[in-house]
């Protein structure tokens, strides 16, 4: 069963952060739908927990140059 999570991802200044940001995690396996929201500060993403951590979800918005928040 897949999961939903909305992160709020510190560090986006224009719409080409947000693009990335979808990009990088497009790319991870296990992640099955990435929408991040440039005006809110979050990305929400779907993805399912047999195939990938959160850890490695926040772990690659980090590698990408952006800052993972705690989930409220
Ligand atoms: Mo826009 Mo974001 O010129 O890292 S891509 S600020």
């Amino acid at each position: 069963v897949d999961k939903q999570v909305v992160i709020p991802v510190g560090g986006m200044t224009c719409a080409s952060c947000s693009a990335a940001i979808e990009r990088a995690l497009k790319k991870v396996s296990g992640v099955k739908n990435v929408s991040v929201n440039l005006a809110t500060e979050r990305a929400s993403i779907t993805y399912d927990p047999d195939a990938v951590r959160l850890s490695e979800i926040k772990q690659a918005i980090t590698n990408a140059g952006y800052r993972p928040l705690a989930i409220e």
